[in-house]
């Protein structure tokens, strides 16, 4: 059966399901009808074909021609209480590359084929295993940043996330089918019996619905990480602010401007999100060719950025002009969040330039923890806003789904206008089933092949 492009089921895949490298021990697993007689054929122990489910077996790997390959533990899952919902069969090799290579190449030959990225968490969404959200939420977890998003991707993939869904999904089938009851009776102009009912069913589900939503942001910048910009002027500072953030001596620093030539990228964990400050070289017109080539880098850089911090040396002659440039980027790159930072307020007076987002001395931060606390108390509300989410409140992570989650707002909106004015009943049918449909995209209960496809080939091989 041809499923999603790339995608067969019936067959048996197998692939490596650690990396490749020096380990301990390394994984191979197999999925689908043929997985227990498949392993059966090549393991020297107990008749695997006769063990009961969820148990383990020692023995070799080995074939007639040649001989054994490695010292395993093989442990049987019985369908249908498995992960995919298939018999899965786990052969625990010895590590390293040439012990696990030799196991999949016999398990090939004896009839299994090499599984395609995120295959086996396929099969678990094809079976009923796990939804849409669920296996998305299983790429998350392998890509986590921190412990927090670790935490939010737990509770998608237990499911709390997907049953906040199918909540909100329930009350806006009630609502369908009281709207529906209705138009069944009445030939045009439906005046609503239990308009107040329809319209707490409606206003309750679009709370749920916008709550979600606001909360991508957050979600984003917890699945993604946050990119901040450093650039400026050559000499501003910006390899010293680097270096204090990050709290220690990462980027070379000296009088000299045009010292940083190279963009240089490291990463910090702040409140629970991965931010990747990219120091860059500091932009000017220049004669030196390699310096010229680290400019047109930097400008490259800033496209790329979530945040831009522009840092400003405030004793500078040209602080004041660069400062009104930096104030027209987000005119220019539309999107862009701009931080500008004043520097080396140690040696200017207490009073100039008031128009900084914020002033500090960058080589000082390493000493004022208030300061660099405010710095990136500055760079979180830029990036993620200020909104407090309650602990239970579900957070969105995929680009995806906020999509569907937008146009399931609006389609609310439309249907909540449509129910003050006493517009037409076909038309608040469709926009509740609009809601309805954007929603069910989220989990899979309505979804298409494409979609499919390129949400699993995201994968890696062997999950
Ligand atoms: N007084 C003072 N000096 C600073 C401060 N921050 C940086 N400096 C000095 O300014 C000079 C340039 O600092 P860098 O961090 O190399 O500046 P940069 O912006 O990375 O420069 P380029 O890589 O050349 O573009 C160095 O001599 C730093 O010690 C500050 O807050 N106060
Ligand atoms: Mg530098």
């Amino acid at each position: 059966m041809n499923v999603a492009r790339g995608y067969t089921t019936g067959d048996t895949i197998v692939a490596r399901a650690t990396p490749r490298g020096a380990s301990a021990l390394s994984i191979v697993r197999l999925s689908g009808a043929q997985a227990v007689t498949i392993s059966a054929s090549v393991f020297e122990g107990k008749d695997l074909s006769g063990v009961p489910s969820h148990t383990a077996s020692v023995g070799y790997l080995r074939s007639d021609d040649e001989g054994a390959v490695d010292h395993v533990v093989a442990t049987v899952f019985l369908s249908p209480n498995t992960a995919t919902g298939e018999d899965i069969v786990e052969f625990t090799c010895h590590g390293g590359d040439v012990a696990s290579d030799e196991a999949l190449r016999m398990l090939v030959q004896a009839g299994a084929r090499m599984a395609g990225p995120g295959e086996f968490t396929f099969r678990a969404f094809l079976n009923g295993k796990i939804d849409l959200a669920q296996a998305e939420a299983i790429g998350d977890l392998i890509h986590a940043k921190s412990v927090r998003s670790n935490r939010v991707s737990i509770a998608h993939l237990r499911g709390e996330y997907s049953s906040e869904l199918s909540i909100i999904r329930a009350s806006l089938l009630e609502l369908l089918a009281l709207i529906e009851l209705e138009l069944d009776f009445s030939e045009e102009d439906v005046e609503f019996a239990d308009k107040a009912r329809l319209e707490a069913l409606l206003n309750q589900a679009l709370l749920k619905i916008g709550a979600l939503a606001s909360s991508f942001r957050l979600g984003n910048a917890l699945a993604k990480g946050v990119r901040v910009v450093i650039a400026g002027r050559p000499n501003a500072g910006k390899s010293t602010l680097m270096n204090a953030i990050l709290g220690y001596d990462r980027v070379i620093v000296s009088e000299v401007p045009g010292t940083t030539r190279d963009e240089i990228e490291a990463s910090i964990i702040y409140n629970g999100i991965a931010y990747q400050f990219v120091d860059t070289a500091g932009m000017r017109e220049t004669a030196d060719l390699i310096e010229a080539e680290g400019v047109k880098r930097s400008e490259k850089a800033l496209s790329t950025a979530d945040v831009l911090l522009y840092l400003i040396d405030i004793t500078s002659e040209g602080a004041l002009g660069d400062l009104s440039w930096a104030r027209g980027l987000p005119d220019r790159i539309p999107g862009l969040a701009v931080l500008v930072v004043g520097n080396k307020v140690d040696m200017a007076a207490a009073t100039s330039h008031t128009e900084y987002d914020l002033k500090l001395s960058a080589k000082l931060l390493g000493q004022n923890e208030s300061d660099l606390g405010d710095l990136m108390g500055l760079i979180e509300r830029i990036s993620i806003g200020s909104d407090v989410f309650a602990e239970e409140q579900q957070i969105v992570t995929s680009q995806r789904h906020q999509v569907h989650l937008e146009a399931a707002k609006e389609a609310a909106l439309r249907a909540q206008s449509q129910l003050h004015s006493g517009g037409s009943g076909d038309m608040l049918s469709a926009d509740v089933r609009s809601i309805v449909e954007h929603i069910g995209s989220i989990t899979g209960e309505v979804t298409n092949e494409d979609v499919l496809s390129q949400i699993f080939s995201c994968f890696c091989i062997g999950k």
